[in-house]
């Protein structure tokens, strides 16, 4: 007689998904919060998460990754759920120090995430691709989907702004996002890693999580060949709205959008998706919009406050693709 106890509710429903291969393109926050759900949902080796590279840049002699970072910490439950970034618990001693001695100081490093960095730029200098780094640092951090970065080349994004062409982390952070962005600047001929390629072909689902489209799902898109695959494989292919009732959860998308000449809405996303996705998922608070495209659609909450709303929005996302691969097949 199986028992109601959660832990068997949650084997039945892992049982729901057996065999599912998902893979999630995964930026900032919000992308963190649905792989987190996804991590809760699916067992370990159903889920692979590739990770936008384009914000990572060089400081202090320190190869940094936000955005893995981001999805490494909210996967360990050790992110910082305040800032979107960096670690909870964190302690600012190192970096108030170099303030004292006139350091770099604008791009806050705190003294545990300061271990991860001093760490992945020891593997790289021993001549580790940034896949094993990532992979070696979830390993330690009792990460168990794979978070695979989208390609081991640098992958900077550039912004056109009304104040000249600006690397990421000094528009983001230095200049806390408000130039005027007129272009997202994208590097031409990045490779994805094979890794990326293999989990993509043997994906049943992919989802573009609600990140930022400009600069957190174009940048792993525009790796060779990752927008081929998710445009011609024959996986079902899912984006969720980062954009609820006219407003981003958290970061620029929101502000960016009218910029670079789209509407702020979840209907401008399904349109600027349109040629890639199946099923469109967008927020409650938006509910009746009107979808020029007509995907599959799912209406529900997409506001994800807890680490069981991550869970459920997962699993409603999954169910709806599921049923609509059964109806497909
Ligand atoms: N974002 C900020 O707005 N201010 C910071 O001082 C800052 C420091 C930081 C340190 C490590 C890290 O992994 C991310 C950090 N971020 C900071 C976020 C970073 O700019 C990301 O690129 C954004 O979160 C966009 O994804």
């Amino acid at each position: 007689m199986s028992s109601s106890s959660a832990w068997a509710i949650e084997q039945q429903s892992r049982k729901a998904f057996a065999d599912l291969k998902v893979v999630c393109l995964a930026g900032g926050v919000g992308g963190a919060k649905l792989a987190d759900g996804l991590a809760r949902a699916l067992a370990g080796d159903q889920l692979t998460i590739i990770g936008n590279t384009g914000d990572d840049f060089t400081h202090c002699g320190l190869q940094i990754c936000p955005d893995l970072d981001t999805v490494m910490y909210t996967l360990a439950g050790v992110a910082n759920v305040e800032t979107g970034w960096g670690r909870q618990g964190e302690s600012w001693t190192t970096l108030a120090e170099m303030t004292r001695l006139g350091g770099p100081d604008w791009f806050r490093l705190g003294d545990l995430d300061l271990a991860t960095h001093l760490t992945r730029t020891h593997w790289l200098a021993q001549g580790k691709t940034l896949t094993a780094a990532t992979a070696h640092l979830c390993a330690q951090l009792d990460v168990h989907p794979a978070l695979l970065p989208m390609s081991d080349q640098p992958a900077p994004t550039l912004l056109e702004t009304d104040e000249g062409v600006l690397p990421f982390q000094d528009w983001f952070v230095r200049r806390r996002w408000q130039p005027i962005v007129q272009r997202v600047i994208l590097p031409a001929d990045v490779k994805a890693t094979p890794l990326v390629m293999r989990a993509l072909s043997r994906a049943d689902i992919v989802i573009l999580a609600p990140s930022n489209p400009f600069v957190s799902i174009d940048p792993i898109l525009n790796v060779y060949p990752i927008r081929e695959m998710v445009a011609d494989l024959p996986q079902l292919v899912v984006a969720v709205s980062p954009i609820i009732a006219g407003t981003a959860v958290k970061g620029p998308a929101a502000k960016m959008m009218p910029e670079m000449g789209f509407a702020n809405s979840a209907a401008a996303i399904a349109d600027y998706y349109a040629d890639l996705i199946d099923l469109f998922v967008y927020d409650q608070k938006d509910a009746g919009i009107l979808l020029a495209n007509d995907p599959h659609q799912l209406c529900t909450n997409t506001l994800m406050t807890s680490p069981a709303e991550r869970e459920r929005l997962a699993r409603d996302i999954l169910q709806t693709a599921v049923q609509l691969l059964q109806e497909t097949s």
